[in-house]
C-alpha cells in the first residue's frame, strides 16, 4: 500500500514536470519572438540614425563647397562632364562629381558611401577621376541619397533603388518637398537632400529628409 502511494506520487510529479516543461517552452518561444521583433526594430532605428549622421556629413561638405564657390553643388550636368548617360539618379551623381573629385571638399571622405545602383558610366574621363563609373552617394541601405539644387526644384527626378530586404529593383520619382502649411518648398534658397529610408522607395512615409524637417499636414478644421 505504501509502495503504491509512492508510485502515484512519482507519476504525478512526472506529469507536473512535463506540464512545467511545456509552459517553459511556450514562454521561451514568446520571449524569443519579442526579442527578434525588438532587435529588428532596433536595427532599423539604428540604420535611420546612421543615414542621418552620414547625410549630415554630406550637408557639411555641401556647406564648405558653397562657402568656397558662392553656390551649392549643381544637380544637373555641366558641359565639362559631357552628357549624362541616363536621367536616373542624376542629383546624387552630380554630388559625387562635385564633392568627390581629386582635391575637392569631399575627396576621400565619402568612399564608403559610393554606390552605383543604375550601373552607368561616364561617356568620357572627367578631370579629377580615374574611373568612368558614375557613382551615387549611398545611404545605410545602399541606395542613393536624392539631391536637388533649388534651381531644379520643379524637376521630377527618376531614382533607381533596391528594396533593402528583397533586392527587388525599384524606380520612384523624387520631387522637391513642400511644407504643407505654406505650400512652399523647404529650403527655398538652398537644396534638399533625402534618403528613401528603410523601404528603399522615395515618396513614402519612412523617407529620411536630411536638411529639413517635414511638418505634419494640418488637421482638417484645425487651427
Ligand atoms: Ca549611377
Ligand atoms: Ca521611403
Amino acid at each position: 500500500m505504501k509502495l503504491r502511494m509512492g508510485s502515484v506520487r512519482r507519476r504525478a510529479r512526472r506529469a507536473f514536470t512535463l506540464i512545467e516543461l511545456l509552459a517553459v517552452i511556450v514562454i521561451l518561444s514568446i520571449l524569443a519572438y519579442f526579442l527578434v521583433v525588438n532587435l529588428t526594430g532596433a536595427s532599423r532605428v539604428m540604420d535611420v540614425q546612421v543615414t542621418r549622421i552620414n547625410g549630415q556629413k554630406i550637408v557639411a561638405a555641401i556647406g564648405e563647397y558653397s562657402n568656397d564657390k558662392g553656390d551649392f553643388p549643381r544637380s544637373n550636368f555641366t558641359a565639362d562632364w559631357g552628357d549624362p548617360p541616363n536621367n536616373v539618379n542624376l542629383g546624387s551623381e552630380c554630388l559625387y562629381l562635385t564633392l568627390c573629385a581629386d582635391k575637392a571638399v569631399g575627396d576621400g571622405l565619402f568612399d564608403e558611401f559610393l554606390v552605383n545602383v543604375d550601373s552607368d558610366q561616364l561617356a568620357r574621363r572627367v578631370t579629377g577621376f580615374e574611373v568612368l563609373t558614375l557613382f551615387e552617394l549611398g545611404d545605410q541601405w545602399g541606395n542613393p541619397y536624392a539631391y536637388l539644387h533649388h534651381r531644379d526644384y520643379a524637376r521630377e527626378d527618376q531614382y533607381q533603388t533596391e528594396h533593402p530586404e528583397t533586392g527587388e529593383s525599384l524606380t520612384t520619382v523624387v520631387r522637391a518637398a513642400k511644407n504643407p502649411q505654406t505650400g512652399r518648398y523647404y529650403e527655398p534658397r538652398g537644396f534638399q537632400l533625402v534618403s528613401a529610408g528603410p523601404d528603399g522607395e522615395f515618396g513614402t512615409e519612412d523617407d529620411v529628409p536630411i536638411n529639413y524637417q517635414v511638418k505634419a499636414p494640418k488637421a482638417e478644421g484645425g487651427e
